[in-house]
């Protein structure tokens, strides 16, 4: 049953403590790394059973994808892709669920899903933050500039730390004036939303400037594309494992507290040594 009591919840930073895994799941024909494998629901519950059993402190359930050049799904199909998931989870594996969208939301939460993931950060759904309000769930807010249709057309930033730090400062700030608790909420700068590979790097390098807004920091650079540019492919959209591991430990070095992975065991493994040696 989910904890409506907020004597009873304790702070996002204490419920996943530094470093925490987060899986994915995406439930949709068309994720970047994924899509199409855990379009099946069962497949899909076996597949987070298994990144729990790898360690993973929680699930991240999401039936669309906002990978570049994505088309939005409506309601409906969302709830048909994630609902039989959600359903098989219930009491078994810690869920966050990957939506913009209120209705989404509720039934997730409903189903006893811990924490929203809003790609969005509450801009999208303006019944969304209500939902959150409400069932005092987790949140996530994350930065993306533009829209998923067109974020990797040429981004631009001045100063992409500042830009990302002073955006997600004053998304914190209007979800807490619509009565989310602060202490539910962690921020994330979005990587690979609207951002070139140095940006990417640069968020990674800078993150303690992030980590200073006082909340938990998200970090999901995992299989992303500018790790397979980096590694020398102009062309990539996906990047490999190990890459995916050294850019995970890089930026829970500089401050991240969860790591939202594909590859659960290695990112678990990896970041376990790290914390043992860093501590
Ligand atoms: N990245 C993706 C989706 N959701 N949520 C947060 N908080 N942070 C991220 O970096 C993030 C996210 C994109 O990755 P993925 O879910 O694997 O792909 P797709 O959007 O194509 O389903």
């Amino acid at each position: 049953m989910a904890l409506t009591y907020p004597w009873m919840k304790p702070p996002i930073e204490q419920r996943f403590p530094r470093p925490s895994v987060m899986g994915v799941v995406n439930v949709t024909p068309d994720s970047f790394s994924d899509g199409g494998v855990n379009l099946d629901p069962e497949v899909a519950a076996e597949s987070a059973r298994r990144m729990r059993d790898e360690g993973a402190a929680i699930v991240d359930v999401g039936g669309e994808s906002t990978r570049p050049g994505a088309e939005p799904v409506s309601v409906d199909e969302e709830l048909r892709r994630v609902v039989p998931v959600l359903e098989r989870l219930q009491g078994e594996v810690p869920v966050s669920i990957d939506t913009s969208k209120a209705e989404v939301a509720r039934r997730a939460l409903g189903l006893g899903a811990e924490v929203v993931n809003d790609v969005t950060a509450l801009r999208s759904d303006p019944d969304l933050a209500a939902v959150v309000a409400e069932q005092d769930a987790y949140l996530c807010l994350m930065h993306m500039l533009g829209e998923p249709r067109t974020m990797q057309r040429d981004p631009r930033y001045g100063d992409v730390v500042a830009e990302v730090k002073a955006f997600l400062e004053e998304r914190l700030a209007a979800a807490v004036a619509a009565g989310i608790t602060e202490e539910r909420i962690c921020l994330d700068p979005g990587i690979g939303f609207g951002k070139t590979v140095e940006h990417n790097f640069e968020l990674i390098r800078r993150l303690d400037e992030l980590a200073a807004l006082g909340r938990p920091v998200v970090v999901g650079f995992s299989r992303k594309s500018s790790l397979g540019k980096l590694l020398g492919d102009p062309d990539a959209t996906t990047g490999t494992t190990a890459a995916s591991v050294g850019a995970a430990v890089a930026a829970y070095e500089r401050g991240a507290t969860i790591l939202r992975v594909h590859d659960v065991r290695e990112h678990v493994e990896a970041l376990t040594a790290a914390a043992a040696a860093l501590r």
